[in-house]
């Protein structure tokens, strides 16, 4: 505890000596990666800093309502700031185009939260027992002496809303709790930002959770429960590959669930995303087919067919299960 303590100390020191920085998240960007860079950048700019908010996909809607949205740009700024920040991020790769350039910043911090992934950056402050990186940065935005706004916990709040499964997942702790209660005092409003992530779907999205519900199947004696979307899906519903977000909880809710899976068609790959109820480690995985994640939520993408990948899918996360209790 107080070696981590320390790194965030360091990172304190370093964010007050530089004049400017850029803040990263991940390509496909989720709520804790986006809330996260926003928040902190938020924080960097009350200490006078020029920021640089920088997100390789952007920022998909719903999370374009997060103050900041706008000024997120999709690269590095020519002149490389001295300080780079990435955040939610477990290997220099899920920067995508951008990984080489902020290789050449001359401070790489990581803060991040995955237990899997390959380590990255010269400072790195990485807590797996953290329910999001937006946990994490609430520390630090007090470690600095930023005062919670109505922004930054706007932001913050949003980034453990989303990544603990609107607080549902096992990493609902009572630290996470305590650290959202504390964002909701500084002003984030629970039901307003509920509303802005989860209930601002469009018409195709909701056709597409339909298409995605309305062919479910179960594996592994009904423990693994899945569903697929194909290219024809998006076609006839109008819908886009960010609008899956969210599908795979709706399918995890299924009582006998142990392990939900979504399988989508992406080119001539496809984007497993899988949740778990608690008893399968669904990181461990996620890593083996390349991809990364938390052991209840994670993801990977695979070489097609959908049908390959959907046996490949089952076979591992019959294995992580074991023998039925
Ligand atoms: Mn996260």
């Amino acid at each position: 505890v107080k070696s981590k303590r320390e790194t965030m100390e360091k990172i304190a020191a370093l964010i007050r000596r530089s004049a400017s920085a850029a803040v990263l998240c991940h390509m496909h960007p989720d709520g804790d990666a986006l809330g996260s860079m926003l928040g902190l950048a938020l924080a960097l700019e009350r200490l006078g800093k020029r920021v640089h908010r920088v997100s390789p996909d952007g920022v998909p809607p719903p999370y374009d309502f997060l103050p900041g949205s706008r000024a997120v740009r999709r690269r590095l700024p020519r002149d490389l700031p001295p300080l780079a920040i990435v955040v939610d991020c477990d290997g220099l790769a899920r920067l995508g185009p951008l990984a080489r350039r902020t290789g050449q910043v001359a401070h790489v911090v990581a803060i991040d939260h995955h237990a899997t992934g390959k380590a990255f950056g010269a400072l790195r402050w990485v807590d797996p027992s953290a329910a999001a990186v937006g946990a994490l940065l609430s520390e630090l935005v007090a470690a600095l002496g930023v005062p919670f706004d109505r922004e930054i916990a706007t932001c913050l709040y949003t980034a453990i809303l989303t990544d603990t499964g609107r607080f549902s997942y096992t990493n609902t702790t009572a630290r996470a709790l305590r650290i959202a209660a504390r964002l909701v005092q500084a002003g984030a409003d629970p039901g307003a930002i509920y509303q802005q992530v989860y209930e601002t779907k469009s018409l195709a999205q909701a056709a597409l959770l339909g298409a995605a519900l309305s062919r479910l199947s179960t594996a592994d004696e009904g423990r693994i429960v899945l569903s697929a979307l194909t290219r024809a899906d998006f076609a006839a519903t109008g819908a886009n590959d960010s609008d899956t977000e969210g599908i795979i909880d709706q399918i995890r809710a299924v009582r006998q669930a142990e392990v939900a899976v979504l399988l989508v068609e992406r080119g001539g790959e496809v984007r497993c995303s899988m949740r778990s109820r608690g008893r399968a480690d669904v990181a461990r995985v996620a890593e083996a087919l390349g991809g990364g994640g938390h052991p209840q939520a994670a993801g990977c993408t695979v070489a097609g067919p959908l049908a390959r990948a959907r046996k490949q899918a089952i076979r591992l996360i019959a294995a992580e299960l074991g023998p039925r209790a």
